[in-house]
């Protein structure tokens, strides 16, 4: 017995310098949950996803590497794979389900090569699916797939997870009869079917009803072969991981630069990979409101916004970013001077430590996401602040607002209040920081990623093992009836 964990990318990088390829397995959160899990439950792991390598590489190199777990990757047609992840998962589906319809562009080509993509993914899976294996599949590139696993596993034991919003009824009918159909009975084939949030849940089921015509009885959908339960898992990170970083060599002497380089100023600080959810324009507006405002302010606090480059293959991307990159140049040159500038401002991702040494340098964590279905920066500048230090501004459309009460919530489309929320928040009192954080954090200690994935994994054994017994218990009395 296994677990099968399916996402789109796999938790694995090959490096090549000259011409000999390197592979690494990576610790992100969601590999290191299953995997503990798996250790503890004592079974294997293999993960299944779409390679961004040849697979050429892949042979001369996959039994050469340290292994935690096992890695079946999918190679997919370079223009198949464009459209199933460009065409459609990008500028569909992410679009829609962040509530941006008028990005969204259909196309039924866009469509084909989604449901083709999910084909051949799930004939990968079944290939390597022995009886008893669990099968977790992940996010919005495989809403086909538990629906297609279980036409060639009946039995099996699947879950499905959606790490992004899932939209209500007038934002999901905007798609295709065809589309909304095939997704709403694809996750049916599941065993649990798994969102960050209550709303997304209720969001899910309406549409079920709405849609396919099937009602539910305390979340749970019957169906012929298995019943679906949908549920609220919110997903969290490894607490003890950014806690404890804190103390490391690297990241104290990194942090000793960064508040050298500002002083006294306060520091704002926020990290996104450049999104059009993640509300980055209207974020530095209302940093500019800021400044206006409260001029007092002036040349006494630096935003250091980092971004990491996402999606350019995208035309939205590159229009979003145009935009962020003019509101810099412009707020920059109209607010800062030769001495100050205001906005510090990086396109390239930032390693591990530093971005550990810039969670706690910043006074203040400015997350405004405009539709958000977690949102994890917000849970991990909680938890790397060991020092109490810190305030975090948080978007009520972030699911991670749900959980965290002691951040001062925002509505990231409102610049005066966000420029309000920022006065207060550098204002705050020692005493008032270390009270947010402290009850923030002893929530996301106890509720980590590691709690996430057992309390899923937990939820499809209970489902799938109180359905067995009553099918037996069904052919039980049905031999003894005959
Ligand atoms: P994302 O949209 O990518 O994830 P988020 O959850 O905030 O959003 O962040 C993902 C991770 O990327 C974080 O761990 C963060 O540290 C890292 N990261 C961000 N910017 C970085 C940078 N510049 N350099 C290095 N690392 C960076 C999707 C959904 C979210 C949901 C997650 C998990 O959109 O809503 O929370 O999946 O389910």
């Amino acid at each position: 017995m296994k677990i099968i964990t399916v996402s789109y990318r796999l938790p694995l990088s090959i490096k090549k310098t000259k011409g000999k390829a390197k592979i690494t397995q990576s610790a992100g959160g969601l590999a290191t949950a299953v995997l503990s899990y798996s250790a503890k439950s004592n079974v294997n792991l293999t993960w299944v996803g779409v390679a961004d390598f040849d697979k050429a590489t892949w042979d001369e190199n996959k039994d050469n590497y340290d292994r935690n777990f096992d890695i079946e990757p999918v190679f997919l047609e370079k223009q198949l794979n464009r459209k199933f992840y460009n065409v459609f998962s990008n500028s569909v589906l992410w679009a829609l389900f962040h509530y941006f319809p008028s990005f969204v562009e259909y196309t039924d080509e866009g469509f084909e090569a989604y449901k083709r993509a999910n084909e051949i993914v799930a004939e990968k899976i079944n290939s390597i699916y022995e009886p008893g294996d669990v099968i977790w599949i992940h996010d919005y590139h495989f809403l086909g797939l538990p629906k297609l696993l279980r036409e060639y596993q009946p039995n099996a034991k699947i879950g499905y997870f959606l790490h992004i919003p899932f939209p209500n009824f007038e934002i999901f009918r905007i798609l295709p009869n065809k589309a909304k159909k095939y997704i709403l009975e694809g996750i049916l084939g599941s065993n649990v079917a798994g969102f960050h949030t209550w709303d997304n849940t209720i969001h899910f089921t309406e549409c079920i009803e709405k849609i396919l015509g099937i009602p539910h009885k305390n979340f749970l959908f019957s169906q012929e072969s298995h019943r679906t339960k949908a549920g609220s898992f919110p997903i969290s990170i490894d607490f003890d991981k950014f806690h404890d970083a804190y103390d490391k060599e690297n990241v104290v002497a990194l942090r000793n630069e960064i508040k050298g380089l500002y002083g006294d100023k306060k520091i704002i600080f926020s990290v996104d990979r450049l999104d059009y959810t993640k509300g980055i324009t209207n974020r530095l507006k209302a940093f500019e409101k800021f400044l206006e405002k409260y001029p007092e302010w002036s040349e006494k606090v630096v935003f250091l916004l980092v971004l990491v480059p996402s999606r350019e293959e995208i035309k939205k991307y590159g229009e979003r970013k145009k935009l962020i990159e003019l509101n810099v140049g412009r707020i920059n040159g109209n607010m800062g001077n030769y001495k100050w500038t205001p906005i510090v401002y990086q396109y390239q991702p930032v390693n591990f430590d530093k971005l550990i040494a810039l969670y706690t340098s910043a006074d203040v964590a400015l997350i405004s996401p405009v539709r958000d279905g977690m949102n994890l920066v917000a849970k991990e500048y909680v938890a790397s602040r060991k020092d109490l230090r810190g305030g975090l501004i948080l978007s009520s459309m972030a699911g991670a607002a749900k959980e965290l009460k002691e951040a001062i919530t925002i509505n990231p489309f409102d610049a005066e209040m966000i420029a309000e929320k920022l006065y207060y928040t550098l204002n705050m009192g020692e005493e008032e920081q270390e009270r947010r954080l402290e009850r923030m954090q002893r929530y996301l200690k106890k509720h980590d990623v590691f709690r996430w994935a057992e309390k899923f994994l937990t939820e499809i054994e209970t489902i799938y093992q109180h359905d067995t017994k009553a099918s037996d218990m069904k052919g039980d009395a049905q031999t003894i009836l005959s």
